[in-house]
């Protein structure tokens, strides 16, 4: 089971420790192919790292390859929302996780997607619960 993550970079890292954890949570289920995502070191600047050509193509290659698309949408970020249309264009399974609590407003594109299981919660217990009822739903 390939699983990839999708959680804001440059729409900014506020939740970046809450991907971590959740990331964690994903690796039960098999090999998230995502995982920098989390990374704490990852700030959403700097430009000494690979091209955006690059990032995009490999990132594009790996949710193609994946079985399921997991996306934390409550910051709002244009790559996350990107990832998510192709995954739901291609038929992926696709499960996002948003905190209704944090103060954002969800695009209707997101909360609208019949291909797309929108989950809100407010604790990272109730995540992980929701990524285990979706795995059972869908196993
Ligand atoms: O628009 P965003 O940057 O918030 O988009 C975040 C999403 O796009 C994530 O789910 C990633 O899968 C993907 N993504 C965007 N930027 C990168 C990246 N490096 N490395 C890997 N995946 C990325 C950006 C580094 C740069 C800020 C120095």
């Amino acid at each position: 089971m390939k699983i990839y993550f999708a959680g804001s970079i440059r729409g900014g890292r506020e939740d970046a420790a809450l991907y971590l954890q959740i990331i964690e949570h994903l690796k039960n289920y098999g090999e998230v192919l995502t995982e920098h995502v989390g990374d704490p070191a990852l700030t959403s600047a700097g430009d000494d790292g690979p091209t955006d050509r690059y990032i995009h193509d490999r990132d594009v290659e790996w949710l193609l390859q994946s079985d399921v698309l997991v996306a934390e949408v409550t910051a709002v970020s244009m790559g996350v929302g990107y990832e998510i249309g192709r995954a739901v264009a291609v038929g992926k399974k696709v499960l996002c996780l948003f905190r209704p609590d944090a103060g954002k407003n969800l695009s209707a594109m997101v909360a609208g997607c019949s291909g797309i299981k929108l989950v809100q919660y407010t604790s990272l217990s109730e995540a992980q619960s929701a990524i285990d009822q979706f795995w059972e739903e869908n196993a």
